[in-house]
């Protein structure tokens, strides 16, 4: 255990977590809560950005009688650096995982897809209709070869502007240009981020941070906008579907099989192994009453969406789900995957297997998915994961008897359709007041904090005051753990007016768009109500905003940067690691504002939040001239 040990009721909010945590105290076993506090107390120069490991003249840190690194880097310099490196991180990952997908669709269309295939002909052909590719009267294999094509060169572009930017609105487009921060290929843009962050290359704060911005646009409305584009192609767009999600919906009596990880190829593949009829009948064969397949982190939001597959937990649970002794395998692939596992692991008889070149694990077993006949591949890791169901102590099994349910599958379409084909009675109700405005809470968990403490305050906060939740990633996963996503006890947690609305569609007042590449979803729908008319001409005017409460990846940077350069306020629960520089820390959340309508702001109390929100929500209703509809009284 670490030095300052914290109750572990300070640590996390769910009860399953926390009989987790006392089982992992009991028999010894750090997680990343009791590293946490190890760790402390963390590096003030790390926290605020004023360190630099950019050159071999350093680590340079920047203090009041050493303002200046030994190349003279200021201390505006080095936070804007770090963070643009954040930002790069961030858009990155997502955007590697998009162009995985593109490379799988682009493979099917050549007959070298070997058990994936094109899963959604209309998602398909409403894509190449979005990119202009010439669809009527041709095959679908045809569109989808001009659709792959064109959705790498978006990745490859030298010189000109992402043609997926030609989905926002026309006024944004316009802002973007006007301040030069357009991107081109994604690829590139990272490329130039290291670059220009290299020693002696770019020095001016803003300039670094504008590249900031115009690297997290390629991955808002580039990387992972393509990600969302191409897993509806290859496994369908998702539908409103009912599932149930914390570490309860592991099986006391069945072989549990958590996959954990970001891309959906791996679970799409594993969701079929688990019901093919010879790994039925090997099931049989050891006694077990049959195979669970739960998810964790941003990989089990993707077939949770598509086939409801139930969630047994978020960023903070993946340890956990292994202390609780019954899960005999854990498949990963990429991102957010704690390098702690396989030694969890070893106290029981869980397996973890790794299946990416890119993401080795000391200590895990690593199978790669065979390229010509990948389900085979996963039904081997099946069959394995059901021989371990045999080493299971039962001594050592201990699943808290607690899951609640929720209903997700809520993707742009999904929502149109249970408004009856359009946005329009979304629009209406904004404009009516009985939808005071729509805020999209994203992203992870951070054992810094009481773990979803935040998440579930401000969400029952916000729709107390009728305003729509739209939640993607771990915040998600929260969310649906507390509650807020069943749709037969969420709407009484729900203001009138906002109630009133989502049971007349049939929809609960918490959606859950997806995993974290579906931030894009979040734009895509604020585009949309743009497209409706009568909420404005730019997505800055709209009354919503974005939160992200327990900032952890460098990922929910990047989010957080491309929801302000798309005209979006964001909430962040923590500050950025930007606080050592008073210059970039303005920047960001004041001066950003000039430029793109929109800013970062920080709350660390979820109520002065909820606060703040309804400021915004009402400044821009005021703007648009619905603020009285709000104050007549609701009938
Ligand atoms: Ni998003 Fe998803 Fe979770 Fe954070 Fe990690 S899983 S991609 S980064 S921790 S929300």
């Amino acid at each position: 255990m670490g030095k300052k040990a914290k109750p572990l009721e300070e640590r996390v909010t769910d009860l399953a977590s926390l009989e987790m945590l006392g089982k992992a105290e009991r028999e010894c076993i750090d997680t990343s809560f009791s590293r946490m506090d190890s760790q402390q107390t963390q590096c003030t120069f790390g926290m605020n950005g004023t360190c630099c490991r950019i050159c071999h003249m350093g680590p340079c840190r920047i203090t009041k009688t050493a303002p200046r690194g030994v190349c003279g880097a200021d201390g505006d310099t080095i936070v804007a650096r770090n963070f643009l490196r954040e930002v790069a991180g961030g858009g990155a990952a997502h955007s590697d995982h998009g162009r995985h997908l593109v490379l799988l669709l682009k493979k099917v269309t050549q007959g070298r897809g070997y058990g994936y295939q094109i899963k959604d002909e209309t998602a398909l052909r409403r894509s190449a209709q979005a990119y202009q590719i010439v669809e009527e009267g041709r095959t679908v294999n045809e569109v989808a070869s001009d659709l792959a094509e064109r959705l790498l060169e978006e990745f490859k572009a030298q010189e000109t502007s992402l043609q997926t930017l030609r989905l926002a609105p026309k006024r944004r487009r316009a802002i973007w240009r006007a301040n030069g921060v357009q991107p081109s290929g994604i690829d590139r843009m990272i490329v130039e981020a290291m670059h220009r962050t290299h020693i002696g290359v770019d020095h001016d704060y803003r300039n670094i941070l504008m590249h900031a911005f115009r690297t997290s646009l390629a991955d808002g409305w580039g990387g992972s906008r393509i990600a969302s584009t191409v897993s509806d192609i290859l496994f369908g767009t998702p539908v409103p579907v009912r599932s149930t999600t914390n570490l309860g919906v592991l099986g006391k009596s069945t072989v549990n099989i958590v996959v954990h990880g970001h891309e959906p190829e791996l679970t799409e593949l594993l969701a079929m192994a688990v019901k093919a009829p010879d790994v039925k009948r090997y099931v049989k064969q050891v006694g077990a009453e049959g195979i669970t397949l739960a998810g964790i982190c941003c990989t089990a939001n993707e077939i949770l969406m598509r086939q409801g597959v139930p969630v047994a937990g978020n960023f903070l649970q993946q340890e956990l789900a292994l202390i609780t002794g019954a899960v005999e395998m854990m498949i990963i692939d990429v991102q957010c995957c704690m390098p702690s596992l396989p030694e969890i692991a070893l106290a029981y008889h869980t397996e973890i297997v790794a299946i990416s070149d890119m993401a080795k694990m000391i200590g895990a077993t690593h199978l790669a998915l065979d390229k010509k006949d990948p389900l085979s591949s996963v039904k081997y890791m099946v069959k394995r994961a059901i021989d371990n169901y045999l080493k299971r102590d039962s001594k050592k099994v201990d699943i808290p008897p607690i899951k609640e349910s929720l209903a997700a599958g809520f993707g742009v379409e999904a929502i149109k359709c249970k408004l009856g084909g359009t946005l329009r009675p979304l629009v209406d109700a904004v404009i009516e007041g009985q939808i005071l405005g729509i805020v999209g809470v994203v992203g992870c968990s951070n054992p810094k904090f009481k773990s979803e403490d935040y998440v579930n305050k401000l969400t029952s906060e916000l729709i107390k005051h009728d305003i729509l939740v739209l939640q993607t990633g771990c915040a998600a996963i929260a969310s649906a753990k507390a509650g807020f996503m069943n749709p037969e006890t969420a709407m009484e947690k729900a203001g009138v007016g906002l109630r009133d609305v989502c049971k007349g569609v049939g929809i609960p007042p918490v959606l859950h768009m997806g995993s974290c590449v579906d931030n894009s979803r979040i734009l895509q729908i604020a585009t949309e109500l743009i497209f409706e008319g009568r909420l404005g001409n730019d997505l800055s005017q709209l009354p919503a905003a974005g939160v992200v409460p327990e900032l952890m990846s460098e990922k929910a940077v990047a989010i957080g940067c491309y929801f302000v350069a798309s005209g979006l306020n964001v909430i962040l629960g923590q500050p950025f690691s930007t606080t050592g520089s008073e210059n970039v820390t303005n920047f960001l959340f004041e001066e950003s504002k000039d430029y793109f309508g929109a800013s970062f702001h920080v709350c660390e109390d979820p109520y002065q939040a909820t606060n703040m929100i309804i400021d915004i929500l009402a400044k821009a209703r005021r703007t648009l001239g619905i603020e009285e509809k709000r104050l007549a009284p609701i009938l």
